[in-house]
């Protein structure tokens, strides 16, 4: 790959080669464009490539989280487990950046530095680290929503003399932590879906808890055969499925019946049932329980009673009940084991609320009550969510205004798609779209092919520029917020508002209103000449 000073010219320039880059791309050169894509990682994949910790799977069932634009790219790929693992996840991607012959358009190992808007030729200037300047008519953002990730601020974090590891940047090789004891701080998904895989390693496993979550069952395993005949048979009328449920999830479809109108007895028989079938479709059990606290709580008050059944020890299981949050309104984490971790010799919880952590020192973790010694610690304490990955960048629109500033009160799009002021720059699954509160892969294909038509619409009439306006991008993000102050969504302490980051912005950034409203208004938007966007006229 050619690097050092060149100055290319492309209709468009993507960042990242994860779902959304490889299908951005893919989309763009069947229009005829030419496009870049700038990858930071030795390989594609994006969430998938970094996060390499053990136990890392989808929470989602495989053939729901995979592309569906391609009815023989589907046809021929099959999936192994239910929940498939990261490294099957990157195989299937690898495999897509081969068959669709993308790679020759990927530039792996650069990461993008600037962005910059030349007012006069309407185009987006992109300088990398490898010392590249590129231009192009677009710049498409294709930089994931959980890619950047929270560091340990903790005081004396170097000082420790063993190993430590983020969860989303794990060595490729590995890590190896037979007879080791090892911390663990943080109980997100990333935490819950490790902790047992290194319990089977590690000679002693300490688990460092700020708030306990809800985990369900994963019941993974083999795909079911009966699962794979039906979706070979009936693969398209699933898809369907998927991208008419609100979180295009079609286990987690919107339920008529209310919790609040079931007695107590249906209501255990529903959460039973869907405990049962695992993952999320326990949330989907019933119409009003992301909506209604009261409704929310009888099902707060079933998987309280299932870890308390769980877990051996009343101490150690009370401290695992979460108790300050409505269910749902942080990502629900699906699990294989998590709670039947802590019934094991080797695994004991530190509850930071009564112990808070001080200092990371030499030999270990540091509470208010005691230094706990270890030999590696596993930091599982998320990511600077949604916006962390654009803040990365020095992004500049119309007067050299960067998007920085524009959002230091908090993101600000029209539809998660487009900023005023930042003509034809364009975000997949950007704050402000469902994204993260959607099954990610219909939630991209949604995104890349929105912005692909868009850029086919304007290329085909030469057209210059496409902004949203200031007035259409305000009243969209009121109506984020409205729709969010709905729910019991904002009320956890989630990455969802950036709560996890200290000194971030408290806004609630996915949109919640549900995938096929979403896709409705995007499409109305287009279908209306693209309303609320200013498309400028002057030609190339
Ligand atoms: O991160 P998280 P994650 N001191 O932010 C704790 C997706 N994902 O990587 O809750 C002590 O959820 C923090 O505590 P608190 C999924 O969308 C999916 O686990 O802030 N603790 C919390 O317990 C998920 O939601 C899968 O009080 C600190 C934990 O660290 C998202 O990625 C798998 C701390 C962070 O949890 C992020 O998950 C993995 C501190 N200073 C991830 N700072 C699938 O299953 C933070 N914590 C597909």
């Amino acid at each position: 790959m050619a690097t050092g000073a060149t100055m290319e010219s492309y209709d468009a320039v993507i960042v990242g080669a994860g779902f959304s880059g490889l299908y951005m791309l893919h989309r763009l050169r069947a229009q005829g464009l030419t496009a870049r894509v700038y990858e930071a990682g030795t390989g594609v994949g994006g969430t998938w490539y970094w996060n390499r910790y053990p136990g890392a799977r989808v929470d989602i069932e495989s053939q729901e989280y995979s592309y569906s634009f391609s009815p023989e790219l589907d046809a021929e790929w099959q999936w192994s487990e239910r929940y498939a693992t990261q490294p099957e996840l990157l195989r299937y991607l690898n495999h897509v950046a081969d068959r669709f012959d993308l790679r020759r358009d990927i530039q792996l190992e650069t990461r993008v530095e600037t962005a910059r808007f030349d007012e006069a030729s309407n185009r987006w200037t992109v300088t990398t680290d490898r010392g590249e300047t590129i231009t192009g008519r677009y710049c498409v953002m294709a930089t994931g929503c959980l890619s950047v990730t929270n560091e340990p601020q903790f005081p004396g974090v170097d000082s420790f003399k063993g190993p430590s590891w983020h969860t989303g940047r794990w060595p490729r090789d590995g890590v190896d932590f037979t007879g080791q004891r090892v911390g663990v701080i943080g109980t997100g998904s990333s935490a819950i879906q490790s902790i047992p895989l290194i319990a089977d390693q590690a000679a002693q496993v300490t688990v460092f808890q700020r708030t306990p979550n809800f985990s369900v069952p994963a019941h993974n395993g083999p795909v079911d055969p009966a699962v794979a005949k039906d979706w070979a048979e009936n693969r398209a009328q699933r898809r369907a499925e998927a991208r008419e449920a609100g979180f295009g999830i079609r286990m987690v479809d919107g339920q008529e019946a209310f919790a609040k109108e079931a007695t107590p007895e249906e209501r255990r028989a529903a959460y039973e049932a869907r405990w049962a079938i695992g993952g999320f479709a326990l949330l989907g059990a019933y119409g009003d329980l992301i909506t209604d606290l009261e409704a929310n709580a009888t099902a707060v008050e079933f998987v309280a009673d299932k870890i308390r059944s769980i877990v051996k020890d009343p101490a150690t299981a009370e401290k695992l009940v979460p108790k300050t949050f409505p269910i749902g309104s942080k990502r629900l984490c699906v699990d294989t084991g998590y709670y039947d971790s802590f019934n094991r010799d080797n695994v004991s919880l530190v509850d930071l609320r009564e112990e808070p952590i001080e200092a990371i020192v030499p030999t270990g973790i540091q509470t208010a009550h005691e230094t706990y010694e270890v030999d590696a610690i596993v930091y599982a304490i998320g990511y600077d969510a949604m916006t962390g990955a654009l803040g990365k960048i020095d992004i500049r629109g119309r007067g050299g205004a960067t998007l920085k500033d524009r959002w230091a009160g908090g993101p600000g799009t029209y539809l998660g798609l487009m900023v005023a002021g930042f003509p034809n720059l364009f975000i997949v699954t950007g704050p402000g779209s469902p994204s993260v509160l959607c099954n990610m892969a219909v939630a991209i294909e949604q995104h890349v092919e929105w912005i692909s038509d868009c850029i086919g619409y304007l290329s085909g009439r030469q057209l210059g520029a496409i902004e949203a306006t200031q007035a259409a991008q305000d009243e969209w993000v009121a109506h984020v917020n409205e729709v969010a102050d709905t729910t019991v969504y904002p009320l956890a302490n989630s990455w969802y508002i950036g709560a996890n980051i200290p000194g971030k912005p408290r806004v609630f950034m996915p949109y919640i209103g549900g995938f096929p409203v979403y896709r409705d208004k995007c499409n109305a938007v287009a279908a209306n000449g693209y309303e609320g966007f200013t498309v400028s006229s002057d030609a190339r």
